[in-house]
């Protein structure tokens, strides 16, 4: 995780509220909508005029007439939700825009724009576009799970929504839009069974078998050399942290020695200092690739250190998916004082950008998901080219279509960091955790390890190689 980007900390409170689901339907009041003038916004039944498809719930839906067209026009506003998206995961409604709305030739799009922040900052603006299909007269069903978007943050004071449309030609006038609805995320089913279907072939593993004390093989080397001085952030970077226990397992250590605050931080592939023959790279290929970690980080507790299972592309930061990504499996950062604990939690996210636009991540807020960090673990990456989907313990806990690069010039990494504490902000690292200094951490937390029982890649393979 070179990237990494600040967030605040959130209560369960939103969470735990209660009720899953909220649903406007249009029935008896326009719900809190602005028209944006020009626009004429009014409530309608079938009897009314609204076509038979943009009526997806009891009688009335909403009919939005803007015959300015053309250009990017936003049509409504909703300001009365705020609590409702903090509360909520997922916005989903039925679009309806009538055929002959649209213009011949060209394009055009609804774009549904979710902003927020506090005061007068704003510091989310997130958009979710919908081409339209210029050949059909259809209704559109609208599902969008904004919080993955890591820029969301649940803890704003205000957040807005507007729909906006915008098309190469044409009006664009009315579009129709009933059944909205603010819910939690769907939990996700299946499991991680398919890799013994035997279209399946492990094609890279290393298990970690070896001597007591011996090295990790000779593919894990030493990364994050861009600062040429053996440092990254506040940690002495050591490759001798990393060892075999010789009951199959690599070693990850960090300690405090000598005034140096010692981590390793192993890659197969760099961005260039490592030459591309001696780098192991991997990516989706034609039919999707399946990495897996098995982990224990339950002797992993010092302060202002984190553990990463990640992959990095050559070229991870282009804000452009199809020239690579980063992508964090795993992240976790211990941490627990009188009233906040990540003891139990972990990241993931997807990030094409240094200044995080287009982060993604999961559902679960500021993507930590719960897990029992006492326990070892699997750590999964089901990666096609137009999807990604990552396992815990074999089971899917986050889906993602967001900024998934195709590239195959993405190397394993297994790290461990340190930033500590800035004193100037409270003691805060970079995610706005009060953690204080690496030193400072009691000998219950110093050394602190992590232990990887091994990293397996599955290949899928053509039909044709498969029996
Ligand atoms: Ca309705
Ligand atoms: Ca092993």
């Amino acid at each position: 995780m070179k990237y990494i980007h600040r967030t605040i900390y959130l209560t369960l409170i939103n969470i735990l509220w209660g009720s899953y689901i909220w649903a406007g339907s249009l029935e008896s009041s326009t719900e809190g909508w602005l028209a944006v003038s020009p626009v004429k916004m009014q409530r309608v039944t079938h009897a009314e005029g609204a076509p038979v498809a943009a009526v997806t719930e009891g009688e009335a839906c909403l009919e939005l007439r803007s015959p300015t067209g053309g250009t990017w026009e936003t049509l409504v506003v909703q300001r009365g939700w705020t609590e409702k998206i903090k509360q909520f995961e997922v916005l989903s409604f039925d679009l309806f825009v009538p055929q002959n709305a649209l213009p011949a030739e060209g394009w055009a799009k609804i774009i549904v724009r979710l902003y927020g922040g506090s005061g007068a900052d704003v510091q989310f603006d997130l958009h979710k576009e919908i081409v339209l299909d210029l050949k059909q007269n259809k209704s559109y069903p609208v599902e969008w799970s904004y919080v993955t978007h890591s820029a969301f943050n649940p803890d704003c004071d205000w957040a807005h929504l507007e729909i906006v449309k915008i098309a190469s030609d044409g009006e664009m006038s009315p579009i129709y839009i009933d059944h909205i609805e603010l819910k939690q995320a769907p939990a996700l089913e299946g499991d991680d069974a398919f890799l013994s279907d035997g279209s399946w072939k492990l094609i890279w593993e290393d298990d970690f078998v070896g001597d007591k004390g011996g090295e990790p093989p000779a593919h894990w080397a030493l990364g994050a050399q861009w600062n040429d001085d053996g440092t990254w952030r506040d940690a002495t970077l050591s490759r001798e942290e990393a060892y075999l226990d010789g009951e199959g397992h690599l070693v990850l250590r960090t300690r405090y020695v000598d005034g140096k605050r010692l981590a390793p931080y192993l890659v197969t592939s760099e961005d260039g200092t490592i030459p591309d023959e001696k780098s192991i790279t991997f990516g989706p290929g034609e039919h999707g690739i399946f990495i897996e970690w098995r982990v224990n980080v339950s002797e992993f507790k010092a302060h202002a250190a984190w553990f990463a299972l990640w992959l990095y592309s050559i070229t991870p930061y282009k804000e452009d998916a199809s020239l690579g990504s980063e992508i964090d499996v795993m992240e976790y950062v211990p941490f627990q004082n009188e009233t906040r604990s990540l003891m139990d939690k972990f990241n993931a996210a997807i990030h094409i950008s240094v200044d995080g636009k287009g982060s993604v991540g999961p559902v679960s807020r500021y993507g930590h998901t719960k897990f029992d960090s006492s326990q070892w673990h699997t750590w999964g990456l089901h990666w096609t080219r137009d999807l990604q989907v990552f396992y815990l313990d074999g089971r899917p806990y986050w889906e993602n279509t967001l900024h998934v690069s195709p590239t195959e010039d993405h190397g394993l990494r297994m790290t461990i960091e340190i930033a500590n504490g800035d004193p100037q902000d409270g003691e805060r690292n970079l995610w706005g955790h009060p953690v204080g200094k690496f030193e400072d951490n009691p000998p219950s937390r110093l050394p602190s390890f992590v232990y990887v029982d091994y990293v397996r890649v599955f290949k899928k393979m053509p039909a044709a190689q498969t029996k």
